[in-house]
């Protein structure tokens, strides 16, 4: 093997060898640069003759051109295997499905709600919200609680900045506020009719929303629901209130058989007053009564607060939570569990 051949095959070996381009152009200045090996040879040309000059001038460029061709080729393989490593790294599987957004759903408790809203709807009850900050007056005095009742101390209530020492502002303990409001509004608007001594249309609300008191286990939460139901007319006795909430309660808990129980008890704004218990004639829970709801006939002093002569306008009233009414129609335990936010909880109600 002659001089060139070798040069030419000490090229390609180092050019193979090459890992990345940079050392590829490295090794192409060892022979192709300014004092490269082939730049070397031709200036050693310089001594010869002309003849001489023709054939060796002539066998350098052979060896040149392996050279250059070499290098093309190694650089296209570098390249074409650095293409080959990034798309390796970057693998697009376009037959993948593609990532769907969650369409989530509603919260057990909410799904509650409107279930209670639906049913008391359908016997023509409007639906009443309003704020969870409220002055004593709505919260308490106007539903015909002492000033010295038990309710309104600090370790039951949480006050909040606002209002007087007088007409403090509060977290509203119960949704009855608003029924008030709602029953204010009502009276105001039909004020000439109820003073010319005509009928007003009837009073028929329910108030769903957060409540808030001081109490913390496993069947209390400071932040709780509360849907109250309010019927006031000229003729609205302790039997509607029987009819109306007995059939709510067959119709949420989808038992037909479902045995309510009145018991006699004491409320502030009704007299009298009762604790409506249920029982189920099958399932987990059949034989025992539970507690759902307090209820009674609205309180002459609250029917007057209204804005109305109580000897004349009369109704019902009832309170339930719909936490609780939750818990029992899913059989969870701990009330807790509705508040913390766990998406592998919640996700079981959808
Ligand atoms: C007006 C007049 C009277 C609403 C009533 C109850 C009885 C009651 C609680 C039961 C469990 C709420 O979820 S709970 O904590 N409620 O016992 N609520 S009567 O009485 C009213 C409401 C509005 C104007």
């Amino acid at each position: 093997m002659n001089e060139l051949d070798s040069l030419v095959e000490s090229a390609q070996q180092l050019f193979a060898q090459a890992q990345t381009p940079n050392d590829l152009e490295n090794a192409k200045a060892q022979f192709l640069g300014k004092s490269g090996k082939v730049t070397e040879l031709m200036k050693g040309m310089a001594q010869l003759s002309v003849e001489e000059k023709k054939s060796r001038g002539a066998a350098i460029n052979l060896a040149k051109q392996a050279i250059e061709a070499a290098l093309t080729t190694r650089r296209q393989a570098l390249a074409d295997a650095e293409l080959e490593a990034h798309l390796k790294a970057e693998v697009l599987d376009v037959t993948l499905p593609g990532r769907r957004c969650g369409t989530g759903g509603l919260h057990p408790v909410s799904v509650t709600m409107e279930r209670i809203e639906g049913i008391f709807g359908s016997m023509g009850f409007d639906v009443a919200e309003g704020p969870e900050i409220e002055s004593d007056w709505f919260n308490f005095t106007a539903l015909n609680t002492p000033e010295d009742h038990p309710a309104r101390s600090m370790h039951d209530t949480f006050y909040v900045e606002g209002g007087t020492a007088h007409a403090p502002n509060l977290l509203r303990t119960h949704t009855s506020p608003m029924q008030v409001r709602h029953a204010v509004q009502h009276v105001k608007k039909y004020r000439g009719l109820i003073d010319a001594g005509q009928t007003m249309p009837e009073i028929r609300v329910i108030a769903p929303g957060r409540t808030y008191r001081v109490d913390s286990d496993a069947t209390h939460s400071p932040m709780f629901h509360q849907c109250e139901g309010l019927w006031i007319g000229e003729n609205v006795s302790f039997k509607d209130l029987k009819v109306v909430f007995t059939d709510f309660c067959k119709t949420f808990f989808e038992q037909d058989d479902l045995v309510l129980r009145f018991r006699p008890s004491f409320f502030p704004f009704t007299e009298p007053s009762a604790e409506i218990d249920i029982q189920f004639q099958h399932g987990p829970l059949a034989g025992r009564w539970l507690e759902v709801s307090g209820a009674g006939q609205v309180h002459p002093n609250v029917v007057r607060n209204m804005g109305l002569d109580p000897e004349k306008y009369i109704g019902f009233a009832f309170g339930m939570g719909p936490d609780r009414l939750t818990m029992l129609r899913y059989g969870v335990n701990d009330l807790r569990l509705f508040f913390d936010g766990d998406i592998r909880f919640l996700s079981q109600f959808q």
